[in-house]
This record gives C-alpha cells, structure tokens and sequence, in this order.
C-alpha cells in the first residue's frame, strides 16, 4: 500500500517535467518567467494600452515583482489585433502558428484578439526582476508591433 502512494507523486513529477521540455520558457523550477494570469481581486493598478495599425502605445510599460496588473487594451486601428504577454521565444512560437492559421481562435493564456474599436482586458501577475515583451502575433504584424515590460524591483 504504501508502495502505491509512492507512484503517484512520481507520475506526477514525470507529467509536469514533460509538460516543461515542450515549453522552453518555463525555468527550471517549473515557473513561467513571464508570469501567468492573475484574478481581478489581486490587480494593483490598470495600465491602458492603445493599438493601432502596427504598433501599441506605449510601448514600454514599468510593474513592479509580483505586481498584477488590468490592461485594458483597445483596438483604434483599421485591421484586428492581439495583444500577447510573454518571452521572446514563446512569442514567436505563437506567430508562427497564427502564420499557419491566421482565423484560429487564441486559446493561449493571457492572449486576446481585439477586432477594430474594441475594447478588452488581459489581467496578468507578473514575477522576478526582468524583461518581458508583449506583442501582437498575427502574420505582417509580428516584427513592428511589439513591446516591453520592465518588471522591477519593489
Ligand atoms: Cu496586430
């Protein structure tokens, strides 16, 4: 019997240890460097975001560590938009599939598409000191139509 219990935390480090290999901005101690969706209860400040065709104003935002923040982002440009917070890398892991099939639905966290005059929001905490980037991924508007978010010490 206590043999069984043993197995399931194995089996259990084993899925999360798969789940890390496939997505290469995870750290090493399993936490997304980005940081990761947050719930309304805990946001700090709103911070608007303005895109238009291709870019987003501002485009360089300063948190703080652990802060969570409201973007409330809307759409004054003529095509629609996403706006998409994360590393580099994971970023353009996404445009590559928006380039493959540009009508898909997001359905990645903390991603959301904007169609011309609307308005939304992505509620997101942020983690450790750092660099991280926010874009719009869709195909011809990847390259032009990014940013920075300072994340700074408190
Ligand atoms: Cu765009």
């Amino acid at each position: 019997m206590t043999q069984f219990i043993k197995i399931i935390p194995l089996a259990a480090l084993s899925m999360l240890l798969s789940t890390a290999g496939m997505a290469s901005s995870i750290d090493a101690n399993n936490r997304n460097p980005a940081g990761h969706p947050g719930t309304a209860s805990e946001v700090s400040q709103d911070i608007k975001v303005t895109q238009v065709d291709n870019m987003f104003l501002p485009n360089e935002i300063r948190v703080t560590e652990g802060e969570t923040i409201r973007f409330v982002v809307i759409n004054k440009g003529d095509h629609r938009h996403e706006m998409v917070i994360g590393m580099m890398d994971n970023l353009r892991k996404i445009a590559k599939q928006r380039r493959k099939n540009p009508d898909e639905i997001p359905a990645e966290a903390g991603v959301m598409r904007l169609q011309p005059g609307e308005k939304g929001e992505i509620i997101w905490t942020f983690g450790q000191i750092g660099e991280i980037d926010f874009a719009c991924p869709l195909p011809g508007h990847f390259k032009a139509m990014r940013g920075k978010i300072y994340v700074e010490k408190k």
